[in-house]
């Protein structure tokens, strides 16, 4: 729909009026370094360039023609969804966001996505009673807002019987974490309403009469009223009670294990106080009667470095902290005697946070710990795990004249061995003179200082991830209940695409998942337009552009016989005398060389290119050119531990500590693992590198993914300086164009952006065709094509389907501004013809 529908005469005249003033000018957006866009008009054009007057200051500028973008009609200002607007173009975007934001308008749908940006302040947007306001709606019945997407997950959910998703991605701090929770406490609260707990956990035969379909709407009715029914005497409104104190204990678990989660896996960076460090997928099962069955935690690269090592001005994980300020007792039993300035791992960094009680924190993890029930021992394993760390830390080693490595003092370690349980002979051999193969032969072989270090650091790095697993799985323990009449929601809450200064190989992990979680979002959407234009009959001369992203893909997959990437890091990995350098080169090799004649290059060839002065190279992201360094990538890659240490851990008498480590009781070594027979074996328990793990994660996500009905949430960071009301323009479009909103719009104009049911059209543009439509029914269709006949339109920029007819972008702006200056003159003549009589 193109505009608001214009009711009053009144309101209708003023509407008119301002385009008219509008088409006096020819206004165009210009770019601006500073301000993104500036508004101007056009005073003159001489071959492709242009001479523009800036609005705000009177300024002139002559610019090339393509720069200028063309501005929509004011009736277009704060549309709820930006693919209403009829140019779009990057500036029109922006200025609606920007616009809707200065009002508090924070959600705006662009197509298929839902943009949210981060308000950094309190908005009374969430309270039980907007949920009710949701309940039930149509997208178009309620001003955009992450619930009208759950809502939309949960109705197809239950009228489809087909599993949902909602994918949020955004930048660090744009507010998906955020957004996470606010899709969960709308699905428990909306789950609680259709099935109250109490049925739930005393009678579940009583659920039976209630099944899933009565409770949803069927379709064709009015969504509303089945949702009333209901909904009745349990809506927040005068009952008292917020959704939070009705809901189940299960609900409750669901909720509870996100302060877990956070406290593990969250960290104060300077760009977010509450930084996630890892990327999770949570499916929340709905059982066919509406109630909530069950939920499950999926997580992804955990940035367990954080344990060791940060910037100045970060922390480490939240638990660190909450543990000392809070922990009593707790300490004592874990050998932490000291504060936080007492341990190496967190006294080189900033220690507090404004804003955050660690005390008050740590009683909030105890309380989550209770409720989705973790006994008292095994909170102490995990605590035992974050102590251990900090204990190894503190491990003083230092080298003898030949540079053998040596700890003068084992005190320390023999505080670690305590809470590991590990022998403290075990673990000072197995890190200052491990047993290596030579050949054949097993040998001591004494480290140095550095690599008796880099050990350790690696082990504090280990025992933090593969704690942070355990206590996933112990989450999922308690709350996946597995049945097979249930569907679910999942909510994908993942770092966005990340072009930094300096960008690693956590950025080219990161980079990789958003290639293809963007092609996915490419596909579906290709393949909806696709139904739309066959089900309207209406012909299209299609590209694919679900398959657009794929030669990137490759490249840094793998391919057919071409070398992505990541395999040949994984080759590089177990090559004697490999190095990041070799890798490198390897790889210009294998991308950047001419094809040899008769040879087709691999069209990946185009997305790669070497870096010019470091070691590394570049990959044209649909997001932008990113340069990789690729310093440590082969360490980073292979798993840290030496066999020695990992085998003393798994035989740990901490049944907990030997859990760990289980599957290097009898794990053959990364060699073994990666060159067993002749394919490559990655055998369940053996070890795989950093990016097969994360490549076979990726894989069984997306296999997920596309079992589901997927939605898309857009996360955006307005400012740098996490303040409210404030938009830095081109820091909100470098966003646009990393999340895809920007790329959804050049999708959406490859095609028929804007549509119309024909009875719309008729009515309002038929005051342009005076005469050509006879009075009287006519068929719809046939209406349509009698007006844009007589509306002389370019038969390239419309289609005809069977109810609705379609634009190219920017018809409907010339339209509009056909009818109003009609409007506008026949108001005027109107007003001309009433002032002669009065
Ligand atoms: V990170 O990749 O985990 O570093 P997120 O998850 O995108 O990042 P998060 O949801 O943690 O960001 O939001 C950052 C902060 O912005 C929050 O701690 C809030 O203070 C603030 N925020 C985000 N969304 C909202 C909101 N809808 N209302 C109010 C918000 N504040
Ligand atoms: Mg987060």
């Amino acid at each position: 729909m193109p505009a608001p529908r214009l009711s009053q005469s009144a309101e209708a005249a003023r509407a008119a009026a301002l385009q008219a003033e509008f088409n006096e000018k020819k206004w165009v957006w210009v770019p601006d370094d500073k301000e993104g866009y500036l508004a101007g008009w056009v005073v003159k054009e001489e071959e492709d360039m242009g001479e523009v007057v800036i609005a705000s200051g009177g300024e002139i500028r002559r610019l090339p023609l393509y720069a200028l973008s063309k501005m929509n009609p004011p009736k277009f200002d704060r549309v709820d969804d930006i693919a209403d607007l009829t140019f779009l173009n990057e500036a029109s975007v922006v200025h609606n966001l920007r616009l809707r934001y200065g009002s508090g308008a924070i959600y705006t749908y662009s197509g298929l996505f839902l943009v949210a940006i981060n308000p950094y302040q309190h908005l009374p947007l969430y309270s039980d009673a907007i949920v009710h306001q949701y309940r039930g709606k149509r997208r178009d019945e309620n001003p955009p807002h992450i619930f009208a997407i759950a809502e939309r997950a949960w109705i197809n959910m239950g009228e489809e019987r087909e599993n949902q998703s909602i994918l949020i991605t955004g930048e660090s701090g744009a507010g998906k974490t955020e957004s996470t929770k606010k899709v969960i406490q709308y699905l428990a609260a909306i789950a609680t309403d259709a099935h109250p707990p109490q049925s739930h956990s005393q009678s579940p035969s009583l659920t039976h009469s209630n099944s899933f379909n009565s409770i949803m709407p069927t379709a064709g009715l009015p969504r509303t009223s089945s949702f009333k029914k209901h909904g009745k005497g349990m809506s927040s409104s005068g009952s008292g009670f917020t959704a939070k104190d009705r809901l189940g204990l299960l609900e409750r678990q669901i909720l509870q294990a996100n302060p877990i989660l956070e406290a593990f896996g969250n960290a104060q960076t300077q760009r977010n106080n509450n930084s996630s460090r890892f990327g999770k997928f949570i499916r929340i099962s709905f059982s066919p009667d509406g109630s909530i069955a069950g939920a499950n935690i999926d997580w992804y690269l955990l940035e367990k470095s954080r344990v060791v090592v940060r910037s100045e001005a970060e922390r480490s994980f939240h638990v660190f902290y909450q543990l000392m300020e809070g922990g009593g007792s707790l300490k004592d039993t874990l050998l932490l005697d000291g504060g936080v300035e007492d341990y190496e791992y967190l006294n080189k960094s900033r220690r507090e946070v404004d804003g955050i009680d660690d005390k008050e924190e740590w009683a909030l993890l105890k309380n989550a710990f209770e409720t989705v029930g973790f006994t008292v021992a095994e909170q102490l394993d995990l605590f035992r795990i974050v102590a251990a760390v900090l204990h190894i830390g503190n491990i003083t080693i230092t080298e003898t004249r030949s540079n053998d490595a040596v700890m003068p003092d084992p005190s320390q370690a023999e505080r670690v061995c305590h809470l590991l349980g590990i022998t403290v002979a075990e673990f000072t051999r197995a890190v200052l003179r491990p047993r290596v193969l030579a050949g054949r032969e097993w040998v001591t072989q004494a480290r140095t200082q550095q690599q008796a270090l880099d050990e350790l650091s690696a082990l504090c790095k280990t025992l933090y991830e593969k704690s942070f697993g355990m206590l996933v799985d112990r989450i999922n323990r308690a709350l996946d209940r597995p049945s097979s009449k249930s569907t679910f929601i999942g909510v994908l809450d993942i770092a966005g695409f990340e072009i930094f200064d300096v960008n690693g190989y956590e950025q080219l992990l990161i980079n990789y998942t958003n290639e293809k979680l963007q092609q996915f979002f490419n596909y579906h959407m290709f393949t909806l337009e696709q139904e739309e234009y066959a089900r309207e009959g209406i012909e299209w001369d299609y590209v694919n552009f679900g398959l657009d992203l794929q030669p990137t893909i490759d490249l840094i997959e793998t391919s057919g016989n071409a070398i992505g990437i990541l395999s040949l890091l994984d080759e590089e990995c177990i090559m004697p005398k490999a190095t990041d350098l070799t890798f490198t080169n390897k790889l210009h090799a294998l991308w950047a060389s001419e094809p040899l004649p008769g040879d087709e290059p691999h069209p990946g060839s185009s997305k790669y290119e070497p870096a010019r002065f470091e070691q590394g190279f570049i990959v044209n992201h649909y997001a932008g050119r990113v340069e990789y360094r690729t310093d440590g990538w082969l360490e980073k890659n292979k798993d840290p531990l030496n066999d020695n240490l990992t085998r003393v851990l798994s035989a740990s008498s901490e049944r907990y500590v030997a859990s760990l480590f289980a599957e290097y009781s009898e794990a053959p070594s990364l060699v073994g693992a990666l060159t067993m027979g002749k394919k490559r074996v990655t055998k369940k328990g053996a070890f795989r590198t950093v990016g097969q793990r994360h490549k076979e994660q990726l894989a069984g996500l997306m296999a997920q993914l596309q079992a589901t009905q997927p939605h898309f949430v857009r996360c955006i960071v307005p400012n740098t300086h996490k303040k409210p009301g404030r938009v830095d323009v081109p820091l909100v479009l470098d966003q646009l164009r990393c999340n895809g909103v920007l790329e959804g719009i050049r999708i959406a104009r490859l095609g028929y952006p804007n549509r119309l049911p024909f009875v719309e059209f008729r009515q309002r543009y038929e005051v342009l065709t005076p005469g050509v439509i006879p009075r009287g029914y006519m068929d719809g269709r046939k209406a349509c094509l009698r007006m844009v006949d007589a509306l002389e339109l370019d038969k390239a920029n419309f289609r005809i389907g069977t109810s609705k007819i379609f634009f190219k972008a920017g018809v409907l702006a010339e339209l509009e501004e056909r009818r109003d200056t009609l409007l506008f003159d026949i108001f005027s003549r109107l007003q001309a013809v009433a002032r002669k009589w009065t």
